[in-house]
């Protein structure tokens, strides 16, 4: 075990402040990083690395990028937190009104569980219905209404899906696959008039990146609209990641609540939910359903966040350029596959991917699963080495910056092809 690994392991479990962090499923122990900028990141024996876990998501401009450095400096020497209203916050809000026309009013937290969990609150309170849907392999956040896993069958009663989690609780989640409207209609008749919302990214991200069918969000919506429940995206991940926006812009299907976190924060700790401004004036001090938080709206993440969505919105060909490259990674890497007879299908959305060793195209949690982990173990390894940092887990996305060059991407072309040869 590295020295790091060592001493942090004596004051964290596992030696880090969020699991996947430890590298467990790719059996290899995690650098330690003390720096990143662009589209690298440093580690503490000052290896550079060309990144593409983006810090899960949030480093979509790179990281260290200059505007939002200073946004944040600027910020931090007018003082770090008032717990008080500031002008900063409306500005924020005003831009992601822009981005996200679904979102009439919001309100921000600190991290993407804090908004679902909140959002889910919010149903309950709005609907006055106990139940919550959600798809197997969808990942929500620690909550625990939202930490349940499917039972067996296709739709069923979520069971705890770790300790500490009460049946009570795990019980009011209703588990479907992804992709699947019929299990949905199912839930739907069985648990009438009890369904408070279902909750679902709308495209995946934690079961590595699954697109939905065509016509999947729309079906959504509609059994929602029947159902009088409301239809929650968690756009945590996906915001930002297709457009200056969301999927519900990308395929014009309107939600009646968004959660945000990650880009919109851009790397610190800032996360939203929001929607239809009838269900939020159920959110005190305007209505009854409490939530608060000391550090939401902290002055320092909200500069970080207006500095990123301005660049994002200011910068006609960011996207241009940003899903180009990303085209580039997703056809260099399946034709170096190719070429090595590895079997691999890839799925992407926007400027995030997934490449699954898998013969099968992934369309939900029960396909994914049958990827070929140890292979992806030894691909992330092999890739490791060769200084291409890749997210560390087959159930999880690459995430393609604006600052990846073509060097970059020419470098992690011919790594995976090297990489490829050893499978
Ligand atoms: P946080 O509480 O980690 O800020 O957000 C939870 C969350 C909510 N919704 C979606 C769609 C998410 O992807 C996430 C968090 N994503 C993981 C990566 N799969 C964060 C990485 C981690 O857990 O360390």
């Amino acid at each position: 075990m590295s020295k790091e690994l060592e001493l942090a392991s004596k004051y964290f479990p596992g030696g880090v402040n969020s699991p996947v962090r430890a590298f467990k499923s790719v059996g290899c122990e995690p650098p330690f990083i003390k720096s990143a900028y662009g589209s690298k990141v440093v580690d503490v024996n000052d290896i550079e690395y060309i990144d593409y876990v983006g810090t899960w998501g949030p480093a979509i401009l790179g990281h260290a990028e200059e505007s939002v450095i200073e946004a944040v400096r600027r910020a931090a020497l007018d003082g770090l937190s008032f717990g008080a209203p500031t002008l900063a916050e409306t500005e924020l809000a005003q831009l992601i009104c822009e981005a996200f026309p679904v979102i009439e009013k919001m309100r921000f937290v600190s991290s993407g569980t804090e908004a679902t969990m909140s959002a889910i609150r919010l149903a309950r309170g709005f609907t006055n219905r106990p139940y919550i849907i959600k798809c197997d392999g969808g990942y929500h956040g620690h909550g625990d209404s939202l930490l349940v896993s499917a039972g067996s069958g296709v739709a069923t009663l979520g069971i705890p899906g770790c300790p500490g989690i009460p049946e009570g609780i795990a019980s009011n989640t209703l588990v479907v696959p992804f992709n699947n409207l019929e299990a949905v209609k199912n839930v739907f008749e069985t648990h009438k008039n009890k369904i408070a919302a279902m909750i679902v990214e709308p495209v995946c991200g934690n079961m590595g990146v699954v697109n939905p069918k065509d016509g999947y969000l729309q079906g959504l919506r509609k059994l929602c609209d029947e159902n009088g429940s409301l239809l929650i995206f968690d756009e945590v991940m996906t915001g930002f990641r297709g457009c200056f926006g969301g999927v519900s812009k990308v395929v014009n299907v309107k939600p009646d609540l968004t959660t945000l976190g990650k880009v919109v924060g851009g790397g610190m700790p800032l996360a939203v939910y929001g929607g239809r401004a009838d269900i939020m004036s159920m959110i005190a001090p305007d209505g009854p359903v409490y939530q608060a938080g000391t550090l939401s709206g902290n002055p320092i993440a909200v500069a970080a966040g207006i500095a990123t969505l301005k660049k994002l919105k200011s910068d006609h060909t960011f996207y241009v350029k940003l899903f180009s490259n990303s085209e580039k990674i997703e056809k260099g890497l399946i034709a170096a596959a190719k070429e090595a007879n590895i079997k691999i299908t890839c799925n992407r959305y926007g400027a995030m991917m997934t490449l699954f060793f898998n013969e099968e195209q992934v369309t939900d949690y029960d396909t994914a699963k049958k990827s070929d982990t140890d292979k992806f173990a030894r691909w992330f390894r092999g890739m490791l080495n060769q200084k291409i940092y890749l997210a560390p887990s087959q159930f999880e996305a690459m995430f393609i910056s604006g600052a990846h060059t073509d060097l970059d991407i020419e470098r992690t072309i011919s790594a995976a092809k090297s990489v490829f040869e050893t499978l």
